[in-house]
C-alpha cells in the first residue's frame, strides 16, 4: 500500500525516532492525507520504529479505519489531547520527536513541551516537502482529472456569462458546473474580476455588475479525490481594445518563455526569471508584482515556489503553475495560467484551453 510505503520513508529521512503530524482543524491535514489517506479534519499519527498509530475522535472513527487501514485509538475528552498524547508519548518512549514545524501552533507546542520532559522537538518539513514535490504517475492522473473538470465547466461559463450579469453570478456558475461534472469542491474561491477589478490579482467575485466592453479575468481550479487544478483565462464582452491585446501578448510571449525554456534541474527562481526579464524589457516589470507560479497537488499553494525566492531544484515529477501577469491599476488587468509536469526534457502542459482571450 503506497500510504504504508510512504509513512516508512518518512520515518527512516526524518532522523527522528518518532513522527508525529497533528492535524487539528486542519494543521496538518495535508501531510495527514499524504501519510495515511485520512481526509477529516482531526488526527494524529505517529510514527515508531515498532508501531504506527493513528488518533482521532470517534466523529472519524469508522472514516480513518476505512480510509487508512490502520490501528485506530480514539480520543475521548476527560482530559486535554495534549496530555492524552503526551501519555502515549511517554509510554512509546519517544524522545526525540519530528514535527512539521510550519504547522504546529505555539500553544500546542508550549503544551506538549510543558508535558513532555526531556523530549526534543525537530523539524522535518523538510522531508515531507520532498515528498509531497515528487508526484507519481497515479497523482498526476488525478490533477489531470480536475483539470479537464475545471476546463469543461469554462466553456459551459463562456456561454452563461452575460454583461448585466454580476461577477458573483457567473463565478457560481462556473463552481456548480465544477461540482455537476464531478469535482468534490472548488480549489479555491473563484477569482471573477471584471474591468477596472481584473487589475487585482486576487479579486475574488464580488457584486460587481459586468459591462459590454469590459475584459474578465477568471481564475478557478477544482478538487478531485484529493488533487487539484488551478487556472486562468480571459474572457472579453465584444472585441478588446488594442491596448488590452498587446498587454494580453506580452504575457502570453512571458509564458511561452516560461514554458519552452524550462528544464528539469533549474531552480524555482531561474523558471520565474524566463518570464518576468521578458516582461520587464517590455517596460512591465513593476505591474508583475507576484511569483511566476507554484506547486499544485494535494493544495492549491504548495511546493515548490517558482518565484525570484524558488531555491528548489525543480525535477521530473513535479506539477506546478505558470502563471505571468501584469496589472494596471484602476485600469485593466491580465493573467494566463497553466498546469505544467515537469519531465525529464522539459515541461509538459497539462492544461489545454486555447490560451488567447475568448472574446464573447
Ligand atoms: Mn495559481
Amino acid at each position: 500500500m503506497i500510504f504504508k510505503e510512504r509513512r516508512e520513508r518518512l520515518l527512516e529521512e526524518s532522523k527522528s525516532e518518532c513522527v508525529l503530524l497533528i492535524n487539528i482543524e486542519g494543521s496538518s491535514k495535508p501531510a495527514l492525507t499524504y501519510y495515511t489517506g485520512f481526509t477529516g479534519s482531526f488526527a494524529t499519527l505517529l510514527l515508531t520504529p515498532g508501531e504506527e498509530l493513528f488518533i482521532t475522535d470517534p466523529r472519524y472513527t469508522e472514516q480513518a479505519k476505512k480510509q487508512t487501514g490502520m490501528n485506530v485509538v480514539e480520543y475521548r475528552g476527560g482530559k486535554k489531547f495534549t496530555e492524552f498524547l503526551a501519555d502515549i508519548l511517554k509510554e512509546k518512549g519517544c524522545k526525540k520527536v519530528g514535527v512539521e514545524k510550519e504547522r504546529l501552533s505555539l500553544s500546542l507546542y508550549e503544551s506538549l513541551v510543558a508535558n513532555l520532559e526531556g523530549c526534543e522537538f525537530a523539524g522535518i518539513d523538510d522531508v515531507i516537502k520532498k515528498h509531497r514535490m515528487a508526484k507519481t504517475p497515479e497523482e498526476v492522473e488525478k490533477i489531470k482529472k480536475a483539470i479537464d473538470i475545471a476546463q469543461k465547466a469554462f466553456l459551459e461559463l463562456l456561454d452563461f456569462m452575460k454583461p448585466g450579469m454580476t461577477e458573483r453570478e457567473a463565478a457560481a456558475y462556473l463552481e456548480y458546473r465544477m461540482k455537476a461534472l464531478g469535482a468534490e469542491s472548488v480549489a479555491f474561491e473563484t477569482i471573477l474580476a471584471s474591468g477596472p477589478r481584473s487589475a487585482l490579482p486576487h479579486g475574488i467575485a464580488s457584486g460587481k455588475v459586468m459591462e459590454k466592453g469590459e475584459v474578465v479575468v477568471v481564475d478557478f481550479g477544482c478538487f478531485y479525490e484529493g488533487y487539484c487544478s488551478d487556472m486562468t483565462r480571459m474572457v472579453s464582452f465584444g472585441e478588446p481594445p488594442d491596448e488590452v491585446k498587446k498587454v494580453h501578448e506580452i504575457v502570453f510571449q512571458a509564458q511561452e518563455r516560461a514554458i519552452k525554456g524550462a528544464k528539469p534541474g533549474m531552480k524555482g527562481k531561474e523558471i520565474d526569471a524566463l518570464a518576468r526579464s521578458y516582461i520587464e524589457e517590455q517596460g512591465y516589470g513593476k505591474e508583475f508584482g507576484h511569483g511566476l507560479g507554484h506547486g499544485i497537488g494535494l493544495e492549491v499553494h504548495e511546493a515548490p515556489r517558482v518565484s525570484r525566492m524558488g531555491e528548489d531544484e525543480i525535477k521530473p515529477g513535479y506539477v506546478f503553475t505558470i502563471e505571468p501577469g501584469i496589472y494596471l491599476e484602476g485600469r485593466f488587468g491580465i493573467r494566463i495560467e497553466e498546469d505544467v509536469l515537469m519531465t525529464d526534457k522539459g515541461v509538459e502542459v497539462l492544461t489545454s484551453l486555447d490560451r488567447g482571450i475568448f472574446v464573447i
